[in-house]
């Protein structure tokens, strides 16, 4: 189960580490690297998915991930129900909740509900949140929504709050892949106030002191993706940051 890898890290200050791959844009080098990296106890959580996911080898890509790296929790992140593969451990069951898209909000969801429970997957119920990044991504092409400004954090934390009182189990605040900006310490900070739920942020961090800023202002996993994807060489410096970040909120809770 990965829901309780989440909770434990909100518990005790634990901070977490997770490596987005598109499946569309793995390389066979770097999916062993990122594999050996795991191994060695660098990475936390795997996400895997995108907004388009057109390659073949995808399945196989995920196997051969498995194989490498078996004791490195994969969750899918699906930018689409075409995304569902029975090999992950889990399933951010998105819910598009910055959104007004219904289809993003419920409708997907009802569509592949018998398929996940057949797969026995587990589906974390995940508030998804949007922020503005800067400039478009595609997810909030792909998605048709407005991402919630960046300069508007109470806007963030009465949405996060929402989803956590509706029973959500997770909230992902997402820049968006490759985003100018990522999400402000800022709106964090005010979601962090706001819901006890563990906080995921992802979207524009590419250097480990942006990694550490998103920890410090509350998140308890921050997600990777672009910056890794054409060399991942700097992934001890990232994991090095992030523990260290672990560290101080444990220094303070002592
Ligand atoms: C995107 O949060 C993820 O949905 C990761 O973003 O690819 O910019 O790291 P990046």
């Amino acid at each position: 189960m990965v829901y309780p890898i989440l909770k434990q890290a909100r518990a005790s200050g634990k901070k977490l580490l997770a490596v987005l791959i598109d499946p569309d844009k793995a390389r066979r080098d770097n999916l062993q690297q990122l594999a050996d990296y795991a191994n060695d106890g660098l990475i936390d959580v795997f996400l895997w998915g995108g907004s388009l996911v057109n390659a073949p080898q995808s399945e196989y890509y995920l196997k051969l991930l498995r194989a490498s790296a078996n004791t490195t929790p994969v969750v899918l992140f699906p930018g689409s129900v075409y995304q569902l593969d029975e090999q992950a451990d889990a399933l951010l069951l998105l819910s598009l909740i910055s959104g007004r898209n219904p289809d993003l909000l419920i409708g997907r969801q009802v569509l592949v509900a018998g398929r996940i429970k057949r797969m026995n997957l587990e589906a974390i119920a995940t508030g998804y949140i949007l922020i503005d990044g800067g400039r478009p991504t595609s997810v909030s092409y792909m998605s048709g929504t407005t991402p919630i400004p960046a300069d508007k954090p109470a806007i963030a934390a009465a949405t996060a709050l929402a989803g956590e009182q509706l029973g959500m189990k997770l909230i992902y605040m997402d820049a968006g892949s490759g985003a100018q900006k990522p999400v402000s310490e800022a709106i964090i900070h005010g979601v962090r106030k706001e819901v006890d739920l563990p906080i995921v942020v992802g979207g524009g961090i590419r250097t480990p002191e942006r990694a550490v800023q998103a920890l410090d202002a509350g998140a308890d996993m921050i997600v990777v993706g672009n910056a890794l994807e054409k060399d991942s060489g700097w992934l001890p410096e990232l994991a090095a940051a992030v523990r260290s970040a672990s560290q101080e909120d444990s220094d303070e809770a002592d």
